[in-house]
């Protein structure tokens, strides 16, 4: 009994790590001079339950949001996204021209070609670090 109650605080304890959850293609566009940055990547639900996105942190920025670009009559805007729900067994692309996350406040410099680790937070507390990779702004 008394190692039953062990073991559960110990899980308790560690931050869970999200199950199901799977990232590939996780890059981000840098541009130099505080400029904020765009990350892209493919989000797939592995599990039999549905998986919600709810944002991210990355300690090499001040602030990370996720949002998606529109376009009207020509006119580009982004929006603030707070949840992105992908269904069991699907994946959801962060894409140029679509949803993205936004880094802003970069607190130093990044070198494209280096890696960026960045923890994906999902709405039953769980989470998952992903490195992305730094590209140019010439990265399409
Ligand atoms: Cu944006």
């Amino acid at each position: 009994m008394r190692g039953i109650l062990c073991a559960a605080l110990f899980a308790f304890a560690l931050p869970a790590l999200a199950g199901g959850a799977a990232v590939a293609d996780a890059w981000l566009r840098y541009i130099p001079g505080g400029t904020p940055a765009a990350g892209y990547f493919t989000l797939s639900n592995q599990s039999d339950k549905s998986l919600s996105l709810v944002g991210a942190e990355c300690a090499d920025f001040g602030m990370v949001m996720m949002h998606r670009t529109l376009e009207r009559g020509g006119i580009f805007t982004m929006r603030p996204v707070h949840e992105v729900t992908v269904a069991p067994g699907k994946t959801f692309s962060f894409a140029p021209g679509g949803y993205h996350l936004m880094l802003m406040r970069p607190k130093h410099p990044l070198r494209p070609g280096g890696r960026l680790p960045i923890t994906l937070r999902f709405a039953d507390g769980s989470s998952l670090p992903v490195e992305f990779v730094v590209k140019s702004l010439q990265a399409r």
